[in-house]
């Protein structure tokens, strides 16, 4: 293909930069929202690091850029052939002492002083200590959806984890211990800490300390599989007392009601209960998540739909109507089956 930069190039060119400098200005604008996820406005320590290691680094690079290409515009300019030129090759320079040590010894130097600010921040997240009252928490990436568990408080829940908000002058810290139980995954919430993996056979850890109550959304960001795309993530973050009356009310078994005797009779007897538990029932399955406080979440499927009552349904009848190839079947239920375990899970606060 010819290189063709016509006037009509040109302009596609600049409207192509506008559009994305726009797309900028509004990403920035929607900044304090912390529903929008943006690696430019840290929320959280770890977060806050490595935002502002990058910003030293594309200063220092920003600067070689500046430097390197004004010479090069300089030379280019200085030094172009003019007519009448007498076309005799320019002086060479060959084994100049100075000239070699200067571009050994310079690049070397910056490179070190990005490897110490880079160690500098590796070390001060990796090797943090925690004080009494950090929050602990049990992360286990599944295709495709997150399972937390609460170890201090004997509970598990889904794709929706609920931390404490901390003080900067006196820390709340969440540690958050991640595990696979099939693929490698990665935790991700850019405003509040970088991406950890979740590697099969192997435990890792990272930690946050949001500073703003709301809720935070991230993802997988590791393929995973097919539904990978749709493995979101939400933080909650809670004021203290708001995540002790969240804690208190997960730790309760399910709500048992009479009206909806029927729907849990058959989510018992459906093969339902292999792989969801509800604490309090008999349903003690592990592949998928816990149901007990189901619709105290506010999506469905790892953030995939919103939790209503028509997506409840639409996913309990065909759960590849949502995420094709995801990991629960459909369970071939009769329309008043399905109408009837619905009403059911809609009980379960
Ligand atoms: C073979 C195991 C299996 C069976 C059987 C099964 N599920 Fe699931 N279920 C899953 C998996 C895995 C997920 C997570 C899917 C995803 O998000 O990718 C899930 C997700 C769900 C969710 C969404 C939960 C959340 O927190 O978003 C609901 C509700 C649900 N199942 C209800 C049911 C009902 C009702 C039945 C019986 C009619 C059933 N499941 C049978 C494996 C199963
Ligand atoms: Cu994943």
């Amino acid at each position: 293909m010819e290189l063709n930069l016509t006037k009509a190039g040109w302009l596609a060119g600049v409207e192509t930069l506008l559009a994305f400098v726009t797309a900028n200005a509004w990403a920035a604008n929607a900044t304090r929202d912390p529903a929008t996820p943006n690696i430019f406005a840290p929320a959280s320590t770890p977060a806050d690091s490595i935002y502002h290691l990058s910003l030293f680094v594309l200063a220092i690079t920003g600067l070689i850029f500046v430097v390197v290409f004004t010479l090069l515009a300089y030379a280019v300019v200085k030094f172009r052939r003019r007519s009448g030129d007498d076309d005799r090759e320019p002086p060479q320079i060959y084994g100049s002492n100075q000239m070699e040590l200067a571009w050994t010894v310079i690049p070397v130097l910056i490179v070190v002083v990005l490897f110490l600010a880079a160690a500098r921040v590796i070390h001060a997240i990796e090797d943090a200590k925690f004080p009494a009252g950090t929050t602990e928490i049990t992360a286990i990436g599944h295709q495709f959806w997150w399972e937390f568990q609460y170890p201090g408080q004997g509970f598990v829940t889904a794709n929706e984890l609920h931390v404490p908000v901390s003080d900067r002058a006196h820390p709340t810290p969440t540690h958050i211990t991640l595990m696979s139980a099939d693929t490698d995954h990665s935790f991700w919430v850019p405003k509040l800490a970088g991406k950890t993996d979740l590697i099969p056979n192997r435990v890792n850890s990272m930690w946050i300390d949001p500073h703003e109550t709301g809720v935070y959304v991230g993802q997988c960001a590791q393929y995973c599989g097919t539904q990978h795309a749709k493995m979101l993530l939400r933080v909650v973050v809670d004021l203290p007392e708001d995540f002790n009356k969240w804690i208190a009310s997960q730790k309760q078994p399910a709500i048992e009601l009479d009206s909806v005797a029927q729907g849990r009779h058959i989510f018992e007897s459906t093969a339902c209960v292999n792989c969801h538990t509800i604490a309090g029932t008999d349903a003690k399955g592990k592949f998928g998540p816990d149901l007990t406080h189901l619709m105290t979440r506010t999506t469905l499927a790892s953030g995939a739909i919103a939790n209503t009552q028509e997506n409840l349904r639409t996913w309990i009848k065909d759960p590849d109507a949502i995420k094709p190839g995801c990991l629960m079947p459909a369970m071939q239920m009769s329309e008043e089956e399905v109408d009837a375990v619905t009403a059911y899970l809609m009980t379960l606060r």
